[in-house]
């Protein structure tokens, strides 16, 4: 089977979701880095693979992709077995659950976490001073996010039940890079999170996809 295309580099936390769905099936892949600097991200090469002019974009045989999260479905759908079932396909209340906490992730937990990298890391790359106001805020509604997943936890040891999932994995890229910031003690005053976080960060494929960032991320 020839060797799956993901464009974009794993310094990217969209692409990264991506490629640990790739490293958890075991699946070939191929990262395609697109030039940021030169713009290629807006070329028309890479519009036709992603009318947003962002990474990811992913290519198996005729079929082109974008969207992070869809394509970390594909990959989970396509290489399901018994053994790595992280959608819980073929389960409709198991399947909902992993949905809702996909849900959450994209829209409560990685709008709060984004918004904090990018004041702190992004701004000043760019020359601009980093809003310390945005970062307050972003950090009150992690930490009442984080309270949600707290209690969570407690019940279940991963987020959409006693079962590891996609809403789990799609959690480490913008958690990773938190992890290296100043708030890093944010997560402290939450101790089954902080479990759950140290069981996902330990998962070979997600110790090898940080490693992939380490290399791309400057
Ligand atoms: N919802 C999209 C978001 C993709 C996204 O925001 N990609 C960023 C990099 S992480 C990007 O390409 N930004 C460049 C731009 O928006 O021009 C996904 O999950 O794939």
């Amino acid at each position: 089977m020839a060797a799956v295309k993901v464009f974009g580099s794993a310094a990217f936390t969209n692409v990264t979701r991506v490629l640990v769905c790739l490293e958890e099936v075991g699946a070939e892949y191929e990262i395609v880095q697109v030039d940021f600097h030169a713009r290629e991200h807006k070329g028309s090469g890479h519009l036709a693979r992603n009318p947003f002019g962002q990474v990811p974009a992913f290519q198996d045989g005729d079929l082109v992709l974008f969207q992070s999260r869809a394509i970390s479905r594909y990959v989970l759908r396509k290489h399901k077995t018994d053994e790595v079932n992280l959608l819980r396909e073929g389960d409709p209340e198991e399947s909902a659950l992993v949905d809702v906490w996909m849900d959450v992730e994209a829209l409560n937990f990685d709008t709060a976490m984004h918004a904090v990298f990018y004041q702190h890391r992004v701004a000043p790359a760019l020359g601009r001073t980093a809003d310390e106001k945005i970062i307050g805020d972003n950090i009150e509604k992690l930490k009442k996010v984080l309270d949600v997943y707290e209690a969570r936890l407690t019940k279940h040891r991963y987020l959409a039940g006693d079962f590891l999932s996609l809403a789990d994995l799609s959690h480490f890229p913008e958690t990773h890079y938190f992890m290296g910031m100043p708030y890093a003690a944010v997560l402290d005053a939450y101790p089954r999170v902080r479990a759950w976080l140290k069981e996902l960060f330990a998962r070979p494929a997600v110790k090898k996809v940080i490693s992939l960032m380490a290399k791309d991320f400057q």
